[in-house]
């Protein structure tokens, strides 16, 4: 093994541990076409417009922060060193007291006034960029509604009013179209809330963002890299809080479309070696709370699952959606190696029942 392979793959070994320790989503979910999974939520390398323009503020906010740490240490050092007791005859003498002195107290008044309202100047123009510009023409624009605990995704579509309405609807996997620094490619998200406050954020791509009942907050990104980008509910918002990931799929304009097609299709026919486990869903209360576009299943408390098996994980990122999680998920949801907590009961079927019912969810493509 060469050095430079040997460090490779103790990089590796570190981002894999990493990516563990987190839990910033698995490796095995990834398919072999699917863009590299970017998990190091690394804050200085950003991948998007709203994320770069943050990063570049953030450096000199950094510096001028430094700066004053290193001032304030470096006095503190030099005094508590050059005024330590050194006899015992230094206990009984007081330092000369200074007070009422007008420069000093104008020096330190004045200056942390003036290092202030520089960050707020430099802050200020960072936000006024990012919150005020113009949403281009071409932008794909989504709904994201927070769930305790998962995210309901709406692509939006025009009609022909120009109101912008529901295309077709996924959960928790947002794929969007990857643009170059040049020629940026716009996703546009609107953030609203179902139940309590949440917030949205996938470091590499842009800031977080508040997702607040009975209010519409919006956020924008621009990525110029593919890649699996992993983020996370960032607000605390219940017990399965920090189950509830994200995975923004940033993939090539073609990759995207024939994703977004596919999604749009409603399945018109059920197979007919699954009718069984497709009637149990039905019949069980499956249908009140989960959407199967074309069948009669329209609840819309749970995740729609139209299209199912296009997701890499269950749960908002809990587990990864392999055939043998999908049977304990369905089994047991409140299992503890599935989501304790969330929303979906223990159904206590039959695991024969949970068997076909599985089935017939893997034909959900
Ligand atoms: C009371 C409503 C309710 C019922 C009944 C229910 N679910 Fe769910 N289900 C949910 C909720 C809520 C979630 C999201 C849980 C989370 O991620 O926190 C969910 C998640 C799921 C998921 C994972 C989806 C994803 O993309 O992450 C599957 C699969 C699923 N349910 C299948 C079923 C099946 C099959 C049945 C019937 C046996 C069923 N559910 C019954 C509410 C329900
Ligand atoms: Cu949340």
């Amino acid at each position: 093994m060469t050095l430079k392979n040997g460090i490779r793959s103790c990089k590796n070994l570190a981002v894999r541990s990493l990516v563990a320790f987190f839990g910033l989503g698995t490796l095995a979910a990834q398919q072999a076409d699917d863009p590299p999974i970017r998990a190091i939520q690394n804050i200085f390398e950003p991948l998007s417009t709203p994320a770069l323009k943050i990063h570049e503020t953030s450096i000199p906010v950094l510096l001028i922060c430094a700066g004053i740490f290193v001032l304030v240490t470096s006095l503190l050092i030099y005094i508590v060193v050059k005024f330590r007791q050194r006899s015992e005859a230094d206990r009984h003498i007081e330092p000369p007291q200074v007070y009422g002195s007008s420069h000093i107290e104008l020096a330190w008044t004045v200056i942390p006034i003036i290092i202030t309202v520089v960050l707020i100047l430099i802050t200020a123009r960072t936000i006024g960029e990012i919150q005020n510009a113009p949403i281009p023409e071409d932008a794909v624009r989504i709904r994201v509604v927070g769930h305790q605990w998962w995210w309901e995704v709406h692509y939006l579509k025009q009609d022909e009013n120009g109101e912008w309405v529901t295309d077709f609807i996924t959960a928790n996997e947002i794929h969007v179209p990857v643009g170059t620094r040049e020629e940026p490619k716009r996703t546009h998200f609107i953030l609203e809330s179902a139940d309590v406050i949440h917030s949205f954020w996938v470091p590499q791509l842009a800031g977080k963002m508040d997702v607040i009942p009975n209010r519409k907050n919006e956020l924008w990104i621009e990525p110029w890299a593919t890649g699996t980008y992993l983020g996370n509910c960032a607000e605390y918002c219940g017990t399965q809080h920090a189950k509830m990931k994200i995975r923004v799929i940033v993939n090539e304009p073609e990759a995207f479309e024939a994703w977004a097609a596919n999604q749009r299709q409603v399945p018109t026919t059920v197979e007919p070696q699954v009718a069984l486990g497709h009637k149990l869903f039905m019949d069980y209360a499956c249908a009140n709370c989960h959407t199967v576009d074309g069948t009669i299943a329209d609840g819309v408390f749970g995740p729609d699952l139209t299209k199912l098996m296009t997701r890499r994980t269950l749960g908002s990122g809990a587990v990864d959606n392999t055939p043998e999680n999908l049977f304990k998920w369905v089994r047991d949801p409140q299992a503890p190696d599935m989501k304790p907590g969330c929303l979906m009961p223990d159904m206590k079927m039959l695991d024969s029942e949970v068997k076909e019912i599985v089935a017939y969810l893997e034909t959900l493509k």
